[in-house]
Protein backbone atom coordinates (compact mmCIF):
# COMPACT_ATOMS: atom_id res chain seq x y z
CA UNK A 1 0.00 0.00 0.00
CA UNK A 2 1.56 3.41 -1.14
CA UNK A 3 1.46 6.08 1.00
CA UNK A 4 -0.13 9.16 -0.55
CA UNK A 5 1.59 12.68 0.46
CA UNK A 6 -0.10 16.15 0.47
CA UNK A 7 2.38 19.29 0.15
CA UNK A 8 2.10 22.57 -1.14
CA UNK A 9 3.97 23.80 -4.32
CA UNK A 10 4.28 27.38 -5.79
CA UNK A 11 4.38 29.41 -8.89
CA UNK A 12 5.26 25.64 -10.94
CA UNK A 13 5.21 22.38 -9.13
CA UNK A 14 9.01 21.95 -8.92
CA UNK A 15 8.85 25.16 -6.56
CA UNK A 16 8.02 23.07 -2.98
CA UNK A 17 9.10 25.84 -0.63
CA UNK A 18 7.37 24.81 2.73
CA UNK A 19 9.62 24.16 5.63
CA UNK A 20 7.01 22.00 7.07
CA UNK A 21 6.37 19.57 4.61
CA UNK A 22 10.37 19.34 4.31
CA UNK A 23 10.49 17.99 7.23
CA UNK A 24 8.16 14.77 6.63
CA UNK A 25 9.96 14.81 2.74
CA UNK A 26 12.78 13.91 4.48
CA UNK A 27 11.57 11.47 7.13
CA UNK A 28 9.56 9.57 4.57
CA UNK A 29 12.84 9.44 2.89
CA UNK A 30 15.06 8.02 6.10
CA UNK A 31 12.45 5.52 6.29
CA UNK A 32 12.86 4.54 3.25
CA UNK A 33 9.11 4.52 2.32
CA UNK A 34 7.67 5.14 -1.33
CA UNK A 35 4.96 7.49 -1.83
CA UNK A 36 2.81 9.08 -4.18
CA UNK A 37 2.71 13.03 -3.86
CA UNK A 38 -0.53 14.82 -4.24
CA UNK A 39 0.67 18.84 -4.79
CA UNK A 40 -2.16 21.55 -3.19
CA UNK A 41 -1.81 25.13 -3.20
CA UNK A 42 -2.66 27.37 -0.42
CA UNK A 43 -6.79 28.15 -1.47
CA UNK A 44 -7.52 23.92 -2.62
CA UNK A 45 -8.46 23.14 0.80
CA UNK A 46 -10.51 20.94 -0.54
CA UNK A 47 -7.69 18.37 -1.30
CA UNK A 48 -7.34 18.17 2.43
CA UNK A 49 -10.53 17.90 3.38
CA UNK A 50 -10.73 14.87 4.46
CA UNK A 51 -7.87 15.34 6.57
CA UNK A 52 -9.99 17.87 8.73
CA UNK A 53 -8.28 20.91 8.81
CA UNK A 54 -6.59 22.92 6.55
CA UNK A 55 -2.75 22.50 7.01
CA UNK A 56 -0.04 20.37 5.44
CA UNK A 57 1.68 18.20 5.48
CA UNK A 58 -0.71 15.21 5.47
CA UNK A 59 0.07 11.73 4.95
CA UNK A 60 -2.48 9.01 4.35
CA UNK A 61 -1.09 5.14 4.82
CA UNK A 62 -4.04 3.08 4.18
CA UNK A 63 -6.85 4.02 7.19
CA UNK A 64 -4.46 6.35 8.56
CA UNK A 65 -4.56 9.54 8.04
CA UNK A 66 -2.05 12.20 10.00
CA UNK A 67 -1.07 15.50 9.82
CA UNK A 68 1.19 18.14 11.47
CA UNK A 69 4.70 17.08 10.22
CA UNK A 70 5.69 16.17 14.56
CA UNK A 71 2.56 14.12 14.85
CA UNK A 72 4.28 12.25 11.19
CA UNK A 73 7.44 12.19 12.60
CA UNK A 74 5.98 10.31 15.57
CA UNK A 75 3.75 8.27 13.42
CA UNK A 76 6.55 6.55 10.93
CA UNK A 77 8.63 5.97 13.80
CA UNK A 78 6.50 3.73 15.56
CA UNK A 79 4.49 2.26 12.28
CA UNK A 80 7.78 1.51 10.78
CA UNK A 81 10.13 0.85 13.80
CA UNK A 82 12.29 -1.65 11.43
CA UNK A 83 13.15 1.02 8.90
CA UNK A 84 15.85 3.89 10.42
CA UNK A 85 15.45 5.60 13.39
CA UNK A 86 14.12 9.52 13.48
CA UNK A 87 14.76 10.11 17.20
CA UNK A 88 17.37 7.12 18.35
CA UNK A 89 15.53 6.32 21.36
CA UNK A 90 12.81 7.81 23.80
CA UNK A 91 15.64 10.48 24.87
CA UNK A 92 16.78 11.38 21.23
CA UNK A 93 12.41 11.73 20.75
CA UNK A 94 11.69 13.94 23.79
CA UNK A 95 15.08 16.29 22.93
CA UNK A 96 13.90 16.15 19.41
CA UNK A 97 10.74 17.79 20.42
CA UNK A 98 12.28 20.81 22.15
CA UNK A 99 14.08 21.17 18.83
CA UNK A 100 10.46 20.76 17.07
CA UNK A 101 8.83 23.22 19.00
CA UNK A 102 12.07 25.80 19.09
CA UNK A 103 12.57 25.35 15.12
CA UNK A 104 8.44 26.26 14.48
CA UNK A 105 8.25 29.69 16.81
CA UNK A 106 11.72 31.56 17.42
CA UNK A 107 13.58 29.52 13.94
CA UNK A 108 10.64 30.09 11.84
CA UNK A 109 9.60 32.87 13.19
CA UNK A 110 12.75 35.24 11.90
CA UNK A 111 12.99 33.16 9.00
CA UNK A 112 9.41 34.62 8.05
CA UNK A 113 10.22 38.15 8.80
CA UNK A 114 13.48 37.76 6.12
CA UNK A 115 11.31 35.42 3.46
CA UNK A 116 7.70 36.44 3.63
CA UNK A 117 7.75 39.03 0.58
CA UNK A 118 9.69 36.79 -1.26
CA UNK A 119 7.61 33.68 -0.68
CA UNK A 120 4.55 35.96 -2.56
CA UNK A 121 6.70 37.08 -5.15
CA UNK A 122 7.04 33.24 -5.99
CA UNK A 123 3.38 31.86 -5.66
CA UNK A 124 0.89 31.06 -7.75
CA UNK A 125 -1.54 33.41 -8.88
CA UNK A 126 -4.55 31.74 -7.84
CA UNK A 127 -2.31 32.26 -3.81
CA UNK A 128 -1.50 35.65 -3.97
CA UNK A 129 -4.53 37.12 -2.48
CA UNK A 130 -5.09 34.76 0.44
CA UNK A 131 -1.23 34.72 1.19
CA UNK A 132 -1.62 37.98 1.17
CA UNK A 133 -4.18 38.62 3.33
CA UNK A 134 -3.52 35.72 6.12
CA UNK A 135 -0.02 37.04 6.81
CA UNK A 136 -0.59 40.74 7.18
CA UNK A 137 -3.43 39.99 10.00
CA UNK A 138 -1.31 37.17 11.25
CA UNK A 139 1.75 40.32 11.71
CA UNK A 140 -0.22 43.01 11.54
CA UNK A 141 1.74 44.75 8.82
CA UNK A 142 2.45 44.56 5.05
CA UNK A 143 4.53 42.09 3.82
CA UNK A 144 6.83 45.09 2.62
CA UNK A 145 7.04 46.31 5.93
CA UNK A 146 7.37 42.74 7.71
CA UNK A 147 10.88 42.51 5.22
CA UNK A 148 11.98 45.92 4.83
CA UNK A 149 15.14 46.02 6.91
CA UNK A 150 16.75 42.89 4.94
CA UNK A 151 19.80 43.04 6.01
CA UNK A 152 18.96 42.97 9.47
CA UNK A 153 16.40 39.98 9.34
CA UNK A 154 19.12 38.14 7.81
CA UNK A 155 21.74 38.81 10.54
CA UNK A 156 18.49 37.54 13.34
CA UNK A 157 18.38 34.50 11.65
CA UNK A 158 22.11 33.95 11.57
CA UNK A 159 21.95 35.28 15.43
CA UNK A 160 19.71 32.32 16.00
CA UNK A 161 21.35 29.82 13.79
CA UNK A 162 25.09 30.75 15.85
CA UNK A 163 24.74 27.66 18.25
CA UNK A 164 23.81 25.27 15.68
CA UNK A 165 26.64 25.83 13.47
CA UNK A 166 28.78 25.53 16.95
CA UNK A 167 26.94 22.14 17.32
CA UNK A 168 28.24 21.27 13.62
CA UNK A 169 31.63 22.56 14.43
CA UNK A 170 31.77 19.45 16.84
CA UNK A 171 29.77 16.79 14.99
CA UNK A 172 28.47 16.37 11.40
CA UNK A 173 24.99 15.69 11.90
CA UNK A 174 22.68 17.25 14.70
CA UNK A 175 21.60 13.49 15.04
CA UNK A 176 25.17 12.53 15.85
CA UNK A 177 26.70 9.85 13.25
CA UNK A 178 24.04 10.15 10.48
CA UNK A 179 20.95 12.34 10.05
CA UNK A 180 18.21 12.05 12.01
CA UNK A 181 14.88 14.36 12.31
CA UNK A 182 16.71 17.12 14.40
CA UNK A 183 18.48 17.88 11.06
CA UNK A 184 15.12 17.96 8.99
CA UNK A 185 13.97 20.16 11.08
CA UNK A 186 16.57 22.94 10.86
CA UNK A 187 16.61 21.72 6.99
CA UNK A 188 13.17 22.15 6.51
CA UNK A 189 13.93 25.98 7.45
CA UNK A 190 17.31 26.26 4.99
CA UNK A 191 14.59 24.85 2.47
CA UNK A 192 12.13 27.44 2.54
CA UNK A 193 15.16 29.84 1.99
CA UNK A 194 16.99 28.23 -1.00
CA UNK A 195 13.50 27.97 -2.65
CA UNK A 196 12.78 31.92 -2.40
CA UNK A 197 15.92 34.39 -1.60
CA UNK A 198 18.59 35.02 -2.92
CA UNK A 199 20.22 34.98 0.38
CA UNK A 200 22.57 32.24 2.04
CA UNK A 201 21.75 31.70 5.41
CA UNK A 202 25.26 30.12 6.19
CA UNK A 203 28.28 32.06 5.46
CA UNK A 204 30.52 29.70 2.95
CA UNK A 205 33.57 28.24 5.16
CA UNK A 206 30.83 27.63 8.06
CA UNK A 207 30.04 24.33 9.16
CA UNK A 208 27.06 24.72 8.58
CA UNK A 209 27.05 25.71 5.23
CA UNK A 210 29.18 22.13 4.78
CA UNK A 211 26.15 20.09 6.28
CA UNK A 212 23.21 22.46 4.02
CA UNK A 213 25.56 20.81 1.60
CA UNK A 214 25.78 17.21 3.16
CA UNK A 215 22.09 17.21 3.33
CA UNK A 216 21.18 18.71 -0.25
CA UNK A 217 23.20 15.11 -1.18
CA UNK A 218 20.90 13.15 1.04
CA UNK A 219 19.07 10.38 -0.27
CA UNK A 220 20.06 10.93 -4.00
CA UNK A 221 19.99 14.65 -4.04
CA UNK A 222 16.56 14.70 -2.75
CA UNK A 223 17.09 18.69 -1.36
CA UNK A 224 18.24 19.59 -4.99
CA UNK A 225 15.28 18.74 -6.91
CA UNK A 226 14.37 22.25 -5.59
CA UNK A 227 15.70 24.75 -7.64
CA UNK A 228 17.41 27.68 -6.08
CA UNK A 229 17.36 30.79 -6.29
CA UNK A 230 20.47 32.00 -5.11
CA UNK A 231 22.70 29.52 -7.74
N1 LIG B 1 2.53 22.66 12.93
C1 LIG B 1 2.24 22.34 11.58
C2 LIG B 1 2.24 23.60 10.74
C3 LIG B 1 1.79 23.33 9.33
C4 LIG B 1 1.74 24.60 8.50
O1 LIG B 1 1.71 25.73 9.00
N2 LIG B 1 1.72 24.38 7.19
C5 LIG B 1 1.66 25.49 6.25
C6 LIG B 1 2.68 25.29 5.15
S1 LIG B 1 4.34 25.35 5.77
C7 LIG B 1 0.27 25.51 5.61
O2 LIG B 1 -0.26 24.48 5.28
N3 LIG B 1 -0.31 26.69 5.44
C8 LIG B 1 -1.59 26.79 4.81
C9 LIG B 1 -2.27 28.09 5.08
O3 LIG B 1 -1.68 28.97 5.71
O4 LIG B 1 -3.41 28.22 4.65
C10 LIG B 1 3.28 21.33 11.06
O5 LIG B 1 4.41 21.33 11.57
O6 LIG B 1 2.95 20.55 10.17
Amino acid sequence: MTITFYELAGATDALRFSPNTWRARMALAHKGLAHDTELCRFIEKDKIAFSGQKLVPVIRDGDAVVCDSWAIACYLEDRYPDRPSLFGCDVGRATTRFMNVWTSTVLHGALARLLLAEIHANLHEMDKAYFRETREKRFGKTLEQICADRKGNLASVRQLLAPVDATLGQQDWLGGDGPAYADYLIFGGFQWARAVSPDALAEPGAPLHAWNERMLDLYDGLGRSLPAKNE
